[in-house]
């Protein structure tokens, strides 16, 4: 190497890339699977950009071979996946071996290749059937989630050591069942605060069920978590806004993991909104239940300001009136997400690679350092607007300048003490992006949807030199180290 000096991870590192089951599987009624909620939410008119759905998708239930071959190729050593919960239960209650079977061959084919599985059991598509018991609104269906991590792990567990219950339950409650942009749509804030006390107490029941089964696993949940600032930090509503969501998104998800209780603050703001039959005797201990791994997934800052409206009846009647979809942010629908004017992605999001090692160092001196969780960064990825050669090369360096800085800040965040064990690039493949339908591209990878044609883009050699060597240069962005 030339000039500087490379900023180097440690040897046992997780290089890898993460991808979803309804983003990428395709397949969508083949061995016997049933409908998700997604499914059920795409075929619904005006749902889903342009009506796009998951039933062909990057057709990975088929292509899975490919994909592992290039994931060797690109020097990954870990793979992070979720199963479909509707192909492995398709009536919610009854296992479906022909369904178990593609994970089965999956984990083997990563296995063989050298790569860790890194297996989560719910990323967003319930089955249909749970969603018409009640959904997660209902306090049976956290019961039925830790059943299914039991069936799986009866098929899966002799492989796979690293399980997350749960991805994101924030997206699940609050865009499922508050804002209504994903699925199912329902526009019910108080069934969203019932959802995310579910999903919770999903994750406890399963951490609980994987523990007794095989104590030696290694098990965490997902969540994402936003970097978030005041518009004008002298101002005190703005302070407040920024306090609140904070709190609701970040707070109201780790807290009761970690610390065994949801934030008072956070409880004080949704004062008549938290339904008093909710959280039963018990259910905070089973929600704490120890972890060993706390799964980061970090895109953007997001700056907040107090809008106009006083209240949040005042705003949610401002909302309607506009016709705008309700706020996800329930009990403090009057704040309001603005841009401060930096670079953002394709999703319109902040580029802000220092916020995730804000995040890290917080979440480790905060919460997880003491316990001895380890950290890993599991989704980090941009949405760009790429555009293939004649030979459908994408040549992406924004997305290059993206993974570095990320990666800078990682490297940074574990110098000054946190425990961060890998790092998981979203996402391999480009893929379904729920309410954007295909019209958004995060892969490494190109997928020509014509074709299901798979081509690596300029980010994806960068990533997998740096997979590679275990290494980013310290002498700039969007340079290969050597
Ligand atoms: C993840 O969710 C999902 O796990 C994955 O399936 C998905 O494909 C991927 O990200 C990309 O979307 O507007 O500035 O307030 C992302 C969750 C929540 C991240 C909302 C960005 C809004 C930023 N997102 N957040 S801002």
């Amino acid at each position: 190497m030339t000039a500087g000096t490379a900023l180097t991870f440690p040897s046992d590192f997780l290089w890898g890339a993460a991808t979803a089951s309804y983003q990428i599987e395709g397949a969508g009624s083949v061995d016997g699977r049933s409908d998700s909620i997604w499914d059920t939410y795409a075929r619904t008119p005006g749902m889903v950009l342009h009506g796009h759905d998951g039933s062909v998708a990057c057709d990975h239930y088929h292509r899975y071979p490919e994909d592992v071959a290039l994931m060797r190729e690109l020097n990954l050593n870990a793979y992070r996946f979720s199963l479909a919960w509707p192909r492995v239960m398709p009536d919610g209650r009854t296992v479906n071996p022909a369904g178990l079977d593609f994970y089965s061959r999956l984990v083997d084919e990563l296995l063989g290749a050298g790569i860790t599985p890194w297996l989560t059991l719910y990323h967003w598509d319930l089955p249909q059937v749970l969603e018409d018991a009640g959904g997660w609104p209902a306090r049976d269906t956290a019961y039925r989630l830790a059943e299914y991590a039991a069936a799986v792990h009866d098929v899966l567990g002799d492989r796979v050591r690293h399980w997350t219950t749960l991805n994101e339950p924030w997206c699940s409650a609050f865009l499922g069942y508050a804002q209504g942009r994903h699925a199912p749509g329902r526009t019910e804030p108080v069934a969203a605060l019932r959802a995310a006390h579910h999903l919770l107490l999903g994750h406890g029941l399963a951490v609980q069920e994987l523990r007794r089964r095989d104590p030696s696993l290694q098990l965490g949940l997902t969540l994402n978590f936003t970097d978030t600032r005041p518009l004008d930090p002298s101002s005190p509503r703005d302070l407040d806004a920024a306090r609140r969501i904070d709190g609701l998104a970040n707070r109201f998800f780790v807290e009761p993991v970690m610390l065994g209780a949801y934030p008072s603050d956070v409880m004080e703001d949704l004062d008549g909104l938290w339904p008093d039959d909710l959280v039963h005797e018990g259910d905070l201990e089973v929600i704490s239940t120890p972890i060993d791994v706390l799964g980061v997934n970090y895109y953007a800052t997001q700056t907040v300001t107090a809008g106009c409206e006083p209240d949040h009846a005042a705003a949610t009647a401002a909302q309607a009136r506009r016709h705008d979809p309700p706020s996800p942010a329930v009990g403090s629908e009057h704040v309001v997400t603005v841009r401060r004017g930096i670079p953002v992605s394709d999703m319109g999001w902040e580029i802000a690679p220092e916020g995730l090692g804000d995040l890290l160092l917080r979440l480790h001196k905060d919460y997880t350092g003491t316990a001895g969780v380890r950290l890993y960064v599991t989704e980090n990825g941009m949405a760009d607007d790429d555009v293939p050669d004649a030979e459908g090369f994408v040549d992406d360096p924004r997305r290059v300048g993206y993974l570095d800085g990320h990666l800078r800040a990682v490297h940074d965040a574990m110098e000054r003490g946190a425990d961060v064990g890998g790092y998981f690039v979203w996402s391999l493949l480009d893929n379904y992006e729920w309410a954007w339908g295909y019209t958004k591209r995060f892969g490494i990878v190109r997928v020509d949807y014509d074709t299901q044609r798979r081509t690596p883009k300029a980010s994806a050699r960068w990533y997998g030199a740096v997979a590679g060597s275990g290494s980013i240069r310290d002498d700039g962005p969007g340079l290969a180290p050597q």
